[in-house]
């Protein structure tokens, strides 16, 4: 039997009881589950590329991008689209099956979105499947990107509606969550997560990820990051958070959203072979595959396959090949 249909009324009381059990309790749960919906040794794998670098107008404490922050990062302009699709071979070679193209935008522009669509149409005629991170979207820009091709938007919520004001202050929790309903709404696949070891508490993480388990549809993806410290963004320099409270996280994330790949996400560099371990065991099932991130580093290529076969681990070959993935129109 399943041990966790899938749900759409999670209350704060509920996902925090969750948090609080013994850990080997919470990770034999989150594996059971885990194993109801996915073949537990295979995991997603998507390659990053920032297509467009540095002076975002936005004010993300975490984010090396933001202009208001000196962090010695490069501008780049938006790259030709011929480069964008030579980077997107490279990784199916290497075995990704999911591109993933970043912007340091606001939102983009209409002209931008033009460059954009070639390179979602370019990279997906390559086989692969698509996600771009542009930031907010007007009405219409979701349906033209779906129209050229593109499978996934990633649009974070970062941290809990509480905690999201000191974290950022040139947008609003509710603009997030209307740019994610623009994606919906176009048919767009969302992937949705936030950032761990921000200064956020426990009832951070429980609020955060009970929004997500809430909402219409679960994100058919969700990148649970760890904030990579960045010299000169504001949070550099704060505690990291206990690694069995990221964990926990996690198993968290796979007991509510059940049949969506939570991705084990940036920080991976930072983290021990054992600690990623334990997020697969918690459920896990996803990550970002080649030695760079938007603009920091992640674990070379090598060095992932090795761990994966280690742990009897392999990558899964076609996203969504065994999972009640939901669609977009709510049951
Ligand atoms: N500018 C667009 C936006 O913010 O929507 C897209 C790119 S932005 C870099 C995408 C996501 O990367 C952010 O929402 C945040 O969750 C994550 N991110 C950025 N900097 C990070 C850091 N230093 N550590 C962990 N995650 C980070
Ligand atoms: C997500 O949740 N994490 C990725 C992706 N979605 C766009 C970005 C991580 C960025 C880490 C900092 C950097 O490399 O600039
Ligand atoms: Fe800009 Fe996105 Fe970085 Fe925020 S997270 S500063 S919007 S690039």
């Amino acid at each position: 039997m399943d041990p966790s249909p899938i749900r759409h009324d999670w209350t704060q009381r509920e996902v925090l009881q969750l948090f609080q059990q013994p850990f080997s309790d919470l990770l034999h749960q989150a594996q059971a589950t885990h194993r109801a919906h996915f073949d537990p040794n295979r995991v997603q794998v998507s390659t990053l590329l920032s297509i467009k670098t540095g002076a975002c107008p936005e004010d993300c404490k975490y984010c090396p991008q933001s202009i208001r922050y000196d962090t010695g990062l490069e501008r780049e302009q938006v790259m030709a689209v011929e480069e964008v699709v030579d980077a997107a071979r490279r990784a199916r070679a290497a075995g990704a099956t999911r591109f993933c193209m970043g912007a340091a935008w606001r939102s983009p522009k209409d002209k931008d979105l033009q460059t954009v669509e070639a390179m979602v149409r370019e990279v997906k005629a390559l086989g692969m499947e698509t996600c771009l991170t542009l930031g907010m979207l007007r009405d219409g820009q979701a349906e033209r990107l779906r129209d050229a091709g593109l499978d996934y938007y990633n649009h974070n919520l970062d941290t809990s509606e509480a905690y999201y004001d000191e974290i950022i202050t040139t947008r609003s929790y509710q603009d997030r969550l209307d740019t994610l309903e623009k994606v919906r709404d176009a048919g767009l696949k969302t992937c949705c997560g936030g950032i761990i070891g921000m200064g956020e508490a426990r009832e951070d993480r429980v609020a955060l990820l009970r929004t997500l388990a809430t909402l219409p549809v679960h994100p058919q993806s969700v990148p649970i990051n760890q904030l990579v410290q960045v010299p000169g963004t504001p949070l550099h320099g704060i505690e990291p958070p206990d690694p069995f409270e990221f964990v926990r996280t996690i198993a968290v994330a796979r007991l509510l959203m059940p049949g969506s790949y939570v991705r084990l996400s940036a920080g991976r560099e930072q983290m021990s072979d054992e600690l990623q371990a334990l997020c697969f065991l918690a459920g896990a099932n996803s990550i970002f595959y080649g030695d760079k991130l938007l603009t920091t580093g992640n674990p070379e290529a090598d060095a992932d396959r090795q761990l994966l076969d280690r742990l009897g681990m392999g990558f899964e070959e076609r996203a969504c090949a065994q999972t009640q993935c939901e669609t977009n129109d709510p049951a």
